[in-house]
């Protein structure tokens, strides 16, 4: 049987809400899967992954049988690649702040006519049960999705530019960098008025191009916050959190008097 792609996923259930994975072993990857979240993202920029613990990251996350998405290091589009290759069903790109930002990702990301991906996708075809390459060529460009991450002014400035560039499917915003930046630096804090005001911007501005819109929520609060207003994909805090506050709560318990 295949695997599921995030795109069939996402088809299938409107909203994904996907684990966000920073700790580099697989089990921790699997763990993830295996608890109930739609998708697993591992994460390149601030987690702990690198090229092999994305490799099997990928493979542990399969055996639950729910897509795997890459955060890949900021600017690293040859990573976006691989990790294709290596089977995720989507990449997040931090930091894409122009349109020339988001052709180099999207050209990393896209066969031809879109992109200029290299082929070479043995583990990925291993993995979806796929034989037939041309078929695999046909069906992977509409397949894999490409999220351009908005979390910068200059993002912000350019994101009707961003919104057309052929190959980007998605935009997810980052509200904690967008927080800093529209404070100038000042505070980090997802929530403030002015930074949900400007999520809310990019979720028109992106539904208006036909474009998926993702962003990054803390706690499950914010999460439901987002799934009523129409986010189509909501990462769900971090591996760290989940671990915290289910030996928390465990212990609470433990020692309830
Ligand atoms: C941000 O909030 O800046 C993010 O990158 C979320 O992962
Ligand atoms: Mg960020």
């Amino acid at each position: 049987m295949a695997l599921p792609s995030l795109v069939s996923v996402l088809r299938s259930r409107g909203t994904c809400l996907t684990a966000w994975i920073a700790m580099p072993d697989p089990l921790v990857a699997e763990g993830a899967a295996r608890a109930g979240f739609d998708c697993v993202t591992l994460d390149m920029q601030h987690g702990l992954h690198d090229p092999g613990s994305v490799m099997r990251g990928i493979g542990a996350i399969a055996l639950a049988r729910v897509p795997a998405i890459v955060r890949i290091p900021v600017g690293d589009f040859a990573m976006a690649s691989r990790a294709l290759d290596m089977g995720a069903s989507a990449i997040i790109a931090p930091m894409i702040n122009s349109a020339e930002d988001a052709r180099a990702f999207a050209a990393s990301a896209k066969y031809q006519p879109l992109g200029e991906r290299s082929w070479g996708p043995v583990r990925a075809m291993q993995l979806a049960g796929a034989t037939d390459g041309s078929a695999f060529l046909r069906d992977t460009n509409a397949e894999t999705l490409t999220f351009a991450m908005i979390e910068t002014r200059a993002a912000l400035a350019a994101l009707d530019e961003i919104l057309a560039v052929p190959g980007i499917d998605a935009v997810f915003i980052g509200p904690s960098d967008l927080s800093i930046a529209l404070s100038d630096g000042a505070n980090v804090d997802p929530m403030r008025a002015d930074n949900q005001e400007a999520a809310a911007n990019i979720l028109a501005r992106a539904r208006k191009a036909g474009k998926l819109v993702g962003i990054f929520a803390i706690t499950g609060a914010q999460a439901k916050q987002y799934r009523a207003l129409g986010y189509d994909f909501i990462a769900l805090g971090t591996d760290g959190a989940y671990f915290r506050l289910g030996a928390a709560t465990m212990l609470d318990e433990a020692r309830a008097e």
